[in-house]
């Protein structure tokens, strides 16, 4: 019979868990707040406490995506008197958000995992950029995680400036909710509160700078987490380094993380059509039904942009996103193929030395 984990629900477990859970009765279920290297750190009914990955389980597991990252939930053995846990299983994710991690290795990071929504912070001074929240969204959709827009420091900019920034989000087609909000004046502040809801949990992402962890103090009523001045033009100085999962008063869960500059899109293709659906719907008029929308004839898509209907920039921007999660994906197989075939060359030779 199954556990049914009701005590746990604040924490934002849900029965989605309850039908897939593979803990032992005896076992602690808890959730990742924090990775620190090899420490975790987890929180379950009874506060936070540290805890490590299990032996077995990191011979297992040499996928990036395979290590638990902030929002897990994970089994862990722990006796009473042990001050540290040992986690053994990894459960299934209900949603998760990742990037291709930054710089020139083709591989996933993982970036928070069972989120409800995930809040893409843009600041509209100096930071707003459509092309740079299009790359968020798509991997949030690819996730499973609700979108929702924020843009903050709007005592620094005009009205006008404001409102055009958010024309301009609509008018790409994103129909994610915008928010935006001053931490200064703290104007947008309450209509952001009343959206969070107990149990449910909201992942904060966008770069560094743009007020993530100000707007996290400012909702837990104290400064727990550290933030510092911006540059001149509005760059940040990455002062979050990690990850961090936080329960607020209200109930919510909050999750800030450092500020990413890059944001790559792997294995995302079908994500990358679903977030430019206003393109993408085009495609039943195509003369073949699996049109790449480049070269093809009788493409309506091609169509819709020499016609102007849909803009050049915008379609250049779908066919880019789609052409890199393509391109990264199929570099990630390639090196997983080579990972691989140098394992069983490397276990071979092992094997040779053995039978001489
Ligand atoms: N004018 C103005 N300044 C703000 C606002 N929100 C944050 N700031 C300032 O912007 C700076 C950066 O804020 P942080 O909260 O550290 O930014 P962050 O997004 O957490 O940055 P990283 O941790 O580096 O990712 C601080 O000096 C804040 O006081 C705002 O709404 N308006
Ligand atoms: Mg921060
Ligand atoms: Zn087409």
């Amino acid at each position: 019979m199954k556990i049914q984990r009701t005590d746990l629900i604040p924490l934002g477990w849900n029965e989605w868990f309850d039908k897939r859970t593979e803990c032992a009765p005896e076992d602690t279920v808890a959730r990742i707040a924090a990775v620190d290297r090899d420490l975790l750190l987890v929180m379950d009914r009874t506060g936070t406490f540290r805890a490590k990955l299990a032996g077995r389980y990191l011979y297992r597991h040499h996928l990036s995506q395979e290590r638990p990252c902030v929002g897990d939930w994970v089994c862990i053995k722990k006796a009473p008197t042990d001050d540290l846990g040992l986690v053994h299983t990894l459960l299934e994710r209900r949603t998760a958000l990742r990037r291709k991690s930054a710089g020139d290795s083709v591989d996933f990071q993982m970036i928070a995992a069972n989120m409800d929504h995930v809040i893409v912070v843009q600041s509209c001074h100096y930071d707003f950029n459509l092309k740079r929240l299009e790359r968020y969204l798509v991997m949030v959709r690819d996730g499973g995680a609700e979108p929702c827009v924020l843009l903050t420091k709007t005592d620094l900019v005009a009205p006008e400036v404001l409102a055009s920034q958010v024309a301009e989000i609509r008018a790409a087609g994103i129909t994610a909710p915008v928010l935006t909000l001053s931490n200064v004046t703290r104007e947008g502040i309450d209509e952001l509160k009343q959206t969070l809801q107990p149990a449910k949990t909201y992942c904060f992402v966008g770069g560094s700078g743009v007020g993530k962890s100000t707007l996290i103090n400012q909702l837990l009523g104290r400064q727990t987490l550290l933030t510092s001045d911006v540059s001149g033009t509005g760059e940040g100085r990455h002062t979050t380094v990690r990850r961090e999962l936080l329960l607020l008063e209200g109930g919510a869960l909050v999750i800030d993380n450092p500020g990413m500059r890059e944001f790559g899109i792997l294995g995302a293709e079908s994500a990358v059509d679903d977030s430019f659906a206003n393109i993408t719907a085009l495609a039943s008029r195509c003369r073949y039904r699996d049109c790449g929308h480049t070269n093809e004839p009788g493409c309506a898509v091609r169509a819709a942009v020499d016609s102007g209907e849909i803009s050049q920039e915008h379609y250049d921007h779908y066919i880019k996103l789609r052409t890199e999660s393509e391109f990264y994906k199929m570099s990630y197989i390639e090196k997983r193929k080579k990972d691989r075939d140098f394992g069983r060359f490397v276990k071979s030779v092992k094997k040779h030395f053995k039978d001489q």
